[in-house]
């Protein structure tokens, strides 16, 4: 079985990094070591919420596991709290990359235009720092122009989406993957740029008319799922795509408040189908 190890923080409740990581990956058949960066009461969209920093423990947990002889086939990062969380980050990389394993930047951050509340512009252009060190990232259009510099809009054209994915490439990572790409009304989707063939590849679905707190988590845990039970990048985001629509799908039917998260639970034997 393949092994991969996430690293974002435990939000106790609101359905979001590792609550939803660990349960997706898990189920696509891939066992998922963790390492939480820090416990919180809900995510940060809720007001007064609990946070207990674990920067301390990172490189501890992971000399033990290199002393122990462990490995992991992905490393896949999420939400993470501090400067000095990225840069505990680039040195895990460093000590568990091998020639055939994957890592994975998520680099969470900002939505519609804006940053979520913990981070400002400086953190920003230091996680652009470390997406140089990933195989692959998954950032939305906001995050994308965060790291990149690049004035965000609302409305663009494919030239604006590829001039983004080629300044994402430019920091680095060999895939880049642009979530929430929309070029026609009721429509979204992803766009990918690969460094190393020039492809650029783009999948579109229904835009459904709600959206919730944790989608980006769901859509890049299915990705690094997919890509570790044999799933081209390109099939992969294709999956993540579609699964997670099909998981806000299913949150719409239900009355709970957005900032709950969606319901991927009674979707995932949905994902495993389209796993097959
Ligand atoms: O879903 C991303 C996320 C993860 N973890 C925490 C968050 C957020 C987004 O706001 O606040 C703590």
């Amino acid at each position: 079985m393949k092994r991969i190890v996430t690293i974002q923080d435990i939000s106790c409740v609101g359905k979001c990094s590792l609550t939803v990581a660990l349960p997706i990956i898990s189920a696509m058949g891939v066992e998922t070591g963790i390492i939480p960066t820090a416990v919180l009461s809900t995510h940060t969209m809720f007001q007064n919420f609990t946070c207990r920093d674990l920067t301390e423990e990172i490189l501890p947990i992971t000399r033990h596991w290199k002393n122990e002889g462990i490995g992991f086939d992905g490393i896949y990062t999420g939400y993470l709290g501090s400067f000095e969380q990225i840069d505990i980050m680039v040195e895990l990389f460093k000590t568990f990359k091998t020639a055939d394993n994957v890592i994975l930047v998520d680099p969470v951050m900002a939505d519609n235009g804006k940053l979520y509340p913990a981070f400002d512009e400086a953190f920003a252009k230091k996680m652009a720092t470390m997406c140089a060190h990933a195989d692959m990232i998954v950032p939305n259009i906001t995050e994308a122009c965060f790291m990149t510099d690049t004035p965000y809009k609302e409305v663009y054209d494919e030239a604006y989406v590829k001039e983004l994915l080629g300044k994402l490439a430019q920091l680095g990572a060999g895939i880049c993957v642009l979530t929430g790409v929309s070029f026609e009304p009721g429509k979204t989707g992803v766009m990918g740029y690969e460094k190393a063939t020039g492809e650029y590849f783009y999948y579109c679905h229904e835009k459904l008319s709600q959206s919730y707190h944790g989608t980006g988590d769901v859509f890049s845990s299915t990705c690094m799922g997919a890509m570790m039970m044999g799933k081209t990048w390109q099939e992969a985001v294709t999956i993540a795509a579609n699964y997670t629509m099909e998981c806000i799908r299913l949150t719409m039917e239900d009355p709970e408040g957005r900032n709950y998260g969606v319901n991927f639970e009674q979707a995932i034997p949905y994902l495993l189908e389209l796993m097959k």
